[in-house]
This record gives C-alpha cells, sequence and structure tokens, in this order.
C-alpha cells in the first residue's frame, strides 16, 4: 500500500507541474509489470475495507503496480482519480461506483484514452454499454431476495396470528446494494398480509447513522417495530445499540436481518442477537486482477462476473463456518 501511496502522490505532483491533461511520460511505459488505477468510493464499512485489502493485496500476488485512491463517499473525488489515471495513461481503471448515475462523462474519456475500464462491486447505469469492458460483483437483487425468503420462514414458526412490522436501514440512496437489496426484499415479502413495511430510512451504510434513524424510529414505533431489515452490517451494529438502549433484546424482541457478513455479524448471529446474515463478498481482487490481465493483452473478457454467495441464519449449524477475513 506505502508503494502505491507513494507512486499516487508522484502522479499528483507530476500533473501538478505538468499541466491536468498534460500527456506525461508513462513511467510504465517500456516496462511489463500492468499499472492498475483503483479509484475506491470510501472506507465506510468493515466490507468497504476488506475490499480494498481484497484489492491491494491481489495486485501485489499478481505483480501489479496499483494507483489507489479513496473518494471518501464522494462522487466528485471519484471522478477525479480516474481522470488523474487517464492523464497518467494507466493500463487498466478499475473503482466501485458510490452511486449509479454521472460517470458517462470520465468513462468517456477513459475510452477515448485508450484505457480499458472494470467496474468492481456496485454497478452504473448508462446507455452506452461501450463505457466498461466488465463488471465484478455481487447479485444484490438476490441479496434482498434471500433477506425476505428467510423472513418467510421465520413468520411460518410463528403462531397463525402474529404479523411483523418490519423497519428497513437503507444504504447510500441510488447506489446499486441500496435499489437491489430493496426490491428483492419487497418483491419477496409483498404477498405476504402478515407482514407489513412500516418505514425505511437512509443510514448509508454507517454505524453512527445507523444508530440515530433506529433510535427515531423506536421513538416513533417503540415495541411495535417487530423486524429491522438492514441494507449491510455496519448500520446493523448502530441498530443493536440503539435497540439495547430503548431496552429491547435485539434478536428476541426485535428479528434482525442483515446483510454482508462481516465476522462481527456472524458472531452476533451465533450470540443469538442476530438471527439472519446474508452473504455479500467483498473479495474481488483476484477476479479483478485477472481480467486486468486479459484486457491488458487485448483478450475478450467475460462482461458479467457475479460472486457466489448465501445467507446464514439461526436455522443453520453454524459451528463449521470459515472465518470470514472481513
Ligand atoms: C456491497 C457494497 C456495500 C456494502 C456496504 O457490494 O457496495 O457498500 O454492503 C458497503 O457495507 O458500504
Amino acid at each position: 500500500m506505502r508503494k502505491s501511496v507513494a507512486l499516487f502522490l508522484a502522479v499528483l505532483l507530476a500533473l501538478s507541474l505538468g499541466g491536468c491533461g498534460k500527456k506525461e511520460e508513462a513511467p510504465n511505459q517500456g516496462k511489463d509489470e500492468l499499472l492498475l488505477g483503483f479509484a475506491q468510493l470510501g472506507s465506510e464499512s468493515g466490507w468497504r475495507i476488506g475490499n480494498t485489502k481484497s484489492v491491494t493485496e491481489a495486485a501485489e500476488a499478481a505483480g501489479i503496480r496499483l494507483m489507489y485512491n479513496n473518494a471518501n463517499q464522494s462522487q466528485e473525488k471519484q471522478i477525479k482519480a480516474i481522470r488523474s489515471y487517464i492523464a497518467y495513461r494507466v493500463d487498466v481503471i478499475a473503482f466501485s461506483p458510490i452511486v449509479e448515475e454521472g460517470w458517462d462523462n470520465v468513462l468517456r474519456e477513459a475510452r477515448e484514452a485508450g484505457i480499458p475500464v472494470i467496474i468492481e462491486d456496485r454497478y452504473i447505469k448508462t446507455e452506452d454499454e461501450t463505457l466498461y469492458a466488465a463488471h465484478i460483483g455481487s447479485d444484490f437483487y438476490r441479496e434482498g431476495v434471500m433477506a425476505g425468503e428467510y423472513l418467510l420462514r421465520k413468520l411460518s414458526t410463528l403462531p397463525a396470528d402474529k404479523t411483523l412490522n418490519v423497519v428497513e436501514l437503507e444504504g447510500t440512496i441510488d447506489s446499486t446494494p441500496m435499489l437491489q437489496r430493496r426490491a428483492g426484499f419487497r418483491d419477496t415479502v409483498r404477498d405476504e398480509p402478515r407482514i407489513h413495511l412500516l418505514d425505511s430510512i437512509c443510514g448509508d451504510f454507517m454505524i453512527s447513522k445507523g444508530k440515530e434513524c433506529v433510535k427515531t424510529m423506536l421513538e416513533q414505533y417503540g415495541s411495535g417495530i417487530d423486524v429491522l431489515f438492514s441494507h449491510n452490517d455496519c448500520m446493523m451494529y448502530g441498530a443493536l445499540e440503539a435497540i439495547r438502549e430503548y431496552g429491547l433484546t435485539p434478536g428476541k424482541d426485535v428479528i434482525i436481518i442483515s446483510v454482508d457478513g462481516e465476522q462481527q455479524a456472524i458472531d452476533l448471529l451465533k450470540e443469538g442477537q442476530v438471527n439472519c446474515v446474508v452473504e455479500c463478498t467483498p473479495k474481488l481482487g483476484d477476479e479483478i486482477m485477472r481480467v486486468a490481465k486479459d484486457l491488458a493483452a487485448g483478450k475478450e473478457v467475460q462482461r458479467e462476473v457475479y460472486s457466489h454467495e448465501s445467507s446464514f441464519t439461526e436455522f443453520d449449524d453454524l459451528a463449521g463456518l470459515a472465518p470470514r477475513g472481513y
């Protein structure tokens, strides 16, 4: 990581001296090492930190030089980082788009510079399919479906007259995981008359906002809340604090469903404080490096590479579950 940070700082200096967009002598010209520019969206969750770790370690293992930038939840900063990689004439660009819209212009610049783009994790919405070469990541809609399927199974174990009021903690508005997990969950439970969606608030995938939002909903609905569906584990951690402070027991008074599959969430599941954790793997690094090498070699690549994921619930035997690594 230190190497790539030093390299990135050198880039910034070169650009500031040479003026943005001036064609600097790309340091990797004549070198056979592939140079990958990686524009990460932030470090908002354990999942995101695990994703960055996966990419940086995979680059090291693959002998690929990595330029890395953390945009700290700013689309503008992500676009700036991609522009700096274009100016530096990297071989390939990879990024996780914080939201789905607003990428066409900078990706057109990458295409005009002849630099292939890999989208990892989240998706972009575009009419122009030529703007990126491949997407590597999860089926977020299926993750929402798995969350809904768990809740239907849970309901089947409850008395026939029991109804469930659900509150939802949404991730970053207009991000793919927020849109798709929301849709998958709703489509799965929509026809069940005993499940009511009470409220839905954006916690931006963060612990602090997750706690704030659930505190607000508890003040409004109190013990009328039967289920929390959280779009990621970090917001769920904050929500558990609010639920305990309110005097309710998570996993018992409030059924807890979360997504990501961080080790901390699995430990809470084993302790009975959480009822269902849907897996969303951040370990995309090896696949990104494989596709980057193929693109740099001018090979055809598969346009969509989905991660294989499952869910872990209170009904499963979790004793043999391998450490999550994030
Ligand atoms: C999902 C990823 C989401 C995680 C959150 O692939 O984009 O962003 O679910 C993270 O933990 O913030």
